[in-house]
């Protein structure tokens, strides 16, 4: 058992540890909170999953930059609250363990420990997170996503791809061909044939969608998409919203890096525009919320206005096809290798993610020309 306390005080937190407990449901990295005596405040220690950021120096490079490049805009504006509206990073106490300090005297916000990988935050008070959203919330979210990529348009840092070709959907595709290829978990060829021909039932609808669903890629070589500064993982559950419902900050940074404005748009609606959870068996319940996409847009095209551009624009029913796609590939290529990405609570999970994910993608892409026209109608 790693001790965490241990870890803890290797940052230069305020206050006595207390306690620490399990927080959240991500699926990649493993977080607590850090509850602290007295007046200090409580923080978030998170093990940073190096098996999927292999380069932790760059991750966490681009988050510094990411966190310090808002909070001056927050501060040019005279923000109140600034430590509720961007997340702080507490560096190692001079006696920590340190990682190798590549090119910076910055001190470092992370450490290695044990072969792990590890980082600290101050914890929000007050804040709140959801795993669903009304249409007003939506609206909100919107405009809080635009406003993030607005606000990093202008970053002086060159940012890295954390995961390299993240939203690729050129790579995700050949990831499941290989999948399939070297069917490590021998489910394609299981003794029950019906789940096999679900399977394959699954692969032969992805075939065909897929060249329609690597438009991005094919527009970005034709140099009429440029990759911007993006959150890519803008799930509902990773803003935080205040006791009003107002939006407080974006969180999860650890996949903000260069990638097509789509992956916020597009994921957003994944999970937001799904009236049930990703990973929710209830198929029939699986269904594109137009009321949910029209009040994010409205928000989105409202807070991206300073610098989107018409094929941007007119492709954001495109995206929000895109990503229930992408996912649905991702979590069956995992499902066809033998569960070793995502984290799993039974065996067929991730092909009950796989369904539902086919389902919504269904349901959005029968709804395109109701999106395009929507997007028509606010000039
Ligand atoms: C992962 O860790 P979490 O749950 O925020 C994944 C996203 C997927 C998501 C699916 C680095 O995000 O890309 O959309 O699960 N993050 C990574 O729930 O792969
Ligand atoms: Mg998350």
């Amino acid at each position: 058992m790693t001790d965490l306390k241990k870890i803890v005080e290797l940052f230069a937190i305020e206050g006595e540890v207390k306690e620490i407990k399990p927080l959240g449901n991500g699926l990649i990295n493993d977080t607590y909170k850090v509850v602290t005596e007295g007046g200090a405040p409580d923080y978030v220690l998170q093990r940073i999953n190096n098996a999927i950021f292999t380069d932790v120096d760059l991750l966490q490079g681009n988050i510094e930059a990411v966190t310090r490049h808002i909070r001056k805009k927050l501060e040019a504006e005279g923000a109140e609250d600034i430590d509720r509206k961007v997340l702080r990073f507490i560096p190692l106490r001079s006696e920590g363990e340190k990682v190798e300090v590549l090119m910076s005297e910055k001190p470092k916000t992370y450490c290695l420990e044990d072969g792990k990988f590890w980082r600290v935050s101050v914890f929000i008070n007050d804040a709140y997170t959801y795993e669903t959203v009304n249409p007003e919330y939506s609206e909100y979210a919107g405009e809080a996503f635009g406003n993030f990529e607005a606000m990093l348009a202008d970053i002086p840092d060159t940012l890295g791809e954390t995961i390299p070709d993240f939203h690729n959907m050129e790579l995700r595709l050949r990831q499941l061909v290989e999948a399939v290829r070297e069917d490590r978990a021998g489910r394609l060829h299981a003794d029950d044939k019906t789940e096999n021909q679900e399977l394959h039932r699954i692969l032969e609808d992805i075939d065909k969608y897929g060249v329609q669903m690597c438009k991005a890629e094919q527009l970005h070589r034709e140099g009429k998409l440029p990759k911007r500064i993006c959150h890519c993982d803008t799930k509902v559950n990773n803003m935080m919203f205040d006791e009003d419902g107002k939006i407080l900050c974006v969180i999860d940074l650890d996949t903000v890096m260069p990638s097509y404005v789509f992956s916020d748009f597009g994921d957003f609606l994944r999970t937001a525009a799904n009236p049930v959870a990703e990973d929710s068996p209830e198929l029939d319940k699986v269904d594109f919320d137009m009321e949910i996409f029209k009040a994010f847009t409205r928000g989105y095209l409202k807070g991206t206005k300073p610098f989107l551009s018409p094929i941007e624009r007119e492709n954001l029913p495109y995206a929000a096809c895109l990503f229930p796609f992408m996912q649905a590939v991702r979590f069956f290529a995992d499902y066809i290798g033998g569960d070793t990405y995502y984290k799993i609570k039974y065996p067929e999970h991730n092909l009950v993610r796989t369904r539902n994910q086919m389902k919504l993608f269904h349901s959005a892409l029968g709804k395109v020309p109701e999106m395009t026209s929507f997007i028509e109608s606010i000039r």
